[in-house]
């Protein structure tokens, strides 16, 4: 997510950070080329400019200068100005006292509303809810179709009335979840290409007939400046809730996402990662914040982990983690856990410091074979504590892994940078060697 607009901060961050002495001249610079760097991302020019100005204004009133770590309260508060930025907290759905509550999607054509639809309805499920789906795009048959497909992917029922007008689509959608105890109701609207009256009169229409206790704007992240026209121009006819900002998977420059809260003035409350319907993820300003300046985001990772497997040994990881009590043994789970949650690219992305990962950096799945089997072949002692592991011991790793024992040194090198990574880690500071530490293969 915003790669490049990561690295070239980075980039021009480390200059900073390295520094003992900083003078003016050199914070003014730097300053400057993040501005240039967030108009590259294509952020809007008045949010980069009053961005600017806020960061300058908090740096000269902390006297950044005489500070002891000046480069590291500049990366502070240009945190902490993006975090605000972007919008400071979660906002998450309201829900209605009187089920059931009812959700209404707009958008342009393409931006990923039908999708988005089928995303929240499967969140809203794994928080025990009881969602209907609604086909209120009724002007291309094959939107109905793809509702009612995704809705049996996933598992919950889709409303349709082939023929009928979206106003009575979305009236019939609402009635029927209150006779059929579904205690929310995602409706699913017609966009088109550009913003034109007659969409904007038909969405203005559903709204008057089943107002929605929640309206959600959909946006394409990748179309960077326009998402925020898009955005505004919608904003001003439907007065929603919340954006949504698709395909942040893609090469999106990361300006719409920066810009749009600004803006409109509106929370983005979820983004959307992927095809699938897992793909959502709730959008919390302070994690985005920290992947954009390569500061990571643990807790997305762990959050992460957790959805895939039990709670318990989600907190149970993150404290050895903070505590340094890592050993293989935990790798190991770690590396089947791992794999359960996806593309390692994917999660290694969430690791501070990924930033600086080589773009393409191609992740050797089958070497996590090779490392599982080399631990399988350990004894549960030399997991616990192996720097007992000697060169007879690596040998009959070696063999009993069917590895050689370079790979087996390899490992345990691994292990130690990863160790090392995460004493840092725990005193609070960043993994600044994840680049090369923690690339398997
Ligand atoms: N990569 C990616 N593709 C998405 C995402 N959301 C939607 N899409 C794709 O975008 C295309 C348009 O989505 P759709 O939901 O039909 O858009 P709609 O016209 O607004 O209803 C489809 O091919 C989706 O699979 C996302 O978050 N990431
Ligand atoms: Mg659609």
């Amino acid at each position: 997510m915003f790669e490049d607009l990561s690295r070239k901060l980075d980039a021009v961050l480390k200059r900073l950070r390295g520094q003992g002495k900083i003078s003016e001249a050199n914070v003014a610079e730097t300053l400057r080329e993040v501005r240039r760097v967030l108009l590259d991302a294509d952020v809007n020019y008045k949010v980069a400019r009053q961005f600017m100005d806020d960061v300058l204004r908090r740096a000269v009133g902390q006297d950044v200068l005489q500070s002891i770590t000046p480069g590291q309260l500049i990366v502070k508060i240009l945190y902490d100005e993006l975090v605000r930025l972007l919008g400071t907290s979660h906002v998450g759905i309201t829900f209605s006292q009187l089920p059931p509550t009812v959700i209404m999607v707009a958008g342009l054509q393409g931006s990923g509303k039908t999708t988005f639809c089928s995303k929240l309805a499967l969140h809203l499920k794994s928080q025990g809810k009881f969602p209907l789906l609604a086909a209120a795009d009724v002007h291309r048959p094959a939107a109905i179709d793809q509702l009612e497909v995704l809705g049996q992917q996933i598992g919950l029922p889709v409303f349709t009335k082939r023929g009928a007008d979206a106003v009575t689509v979305a009236k019939e959608a609402v009635e029927h979840a209150r006779a059929n105890a579904r205690d929310t109701v995602i409706v699913d609207t017609a966009g088109r290409l550009h913003v034109d009256e007659e969409m904007m009169r038909e969405a203005e229409a559903i709204k008057a007939a089943i107002q929605p206790h929640e309206i959600l704007f959909v946006v394409d992240a990748m179309t960077g400046q326009d998402a925020v026209n898009t955005a505004q121009a919608f904003h001003d006819r439907l007065h929603y809730d919340g954006a949504v900002l698709t395909k942040m998977d893609g090469d999106a420059r990361g300006g719409a996402a920066i810009s749009l809260r600004a803006t409109v003035g509106v929370p983005i409350k979820f983004i959307g990662t992927g095809e699938k319907p897992d793909a959502l993820e709730r959008f919390h300003p302070d994690r985005l914040a920290s992947r954009i300046l390569g500061l990571g985001d643990i807790v997305g990772l762990v959050e992460k982990a957790q959805a895939q497997f039990d709670g318990d040994k989600a907190v149970a990881l993150e404290q050895k983690i903070r505590k340094s009590q890592f050993t293989l043994e935990d790798f190991l789970e770690q590396l089947q856990e791992v794999k359960k949650m996806g593309p390692l690219q994917q999660v290694l992305g969430m690791l501070p410091g990924a930033n600086r990962l080589p773009a393409n950096a191609e992740v050797d799945e089958s070497a996590l074979v090779r490392i599982e089997a080399m631990i399988q072949s350990m004894t549960s002692d030399e997991r616990r504590r192996p720097q007992i592991i000697n060169g007879t011991r690596r040998r009959r790793i070696a063999m009993g892994s069917g590895c050689t024992v370079q790979d087996v040194n390899k490992l345990l090198k691994q292990y130690e940078q990863m160790q090392r990574m995460m004493k840092t880690l725990s005193r609070g500071g960043r993994f600044d060697k994840m680049g090369r530490g923690m690339r398997i293969h």
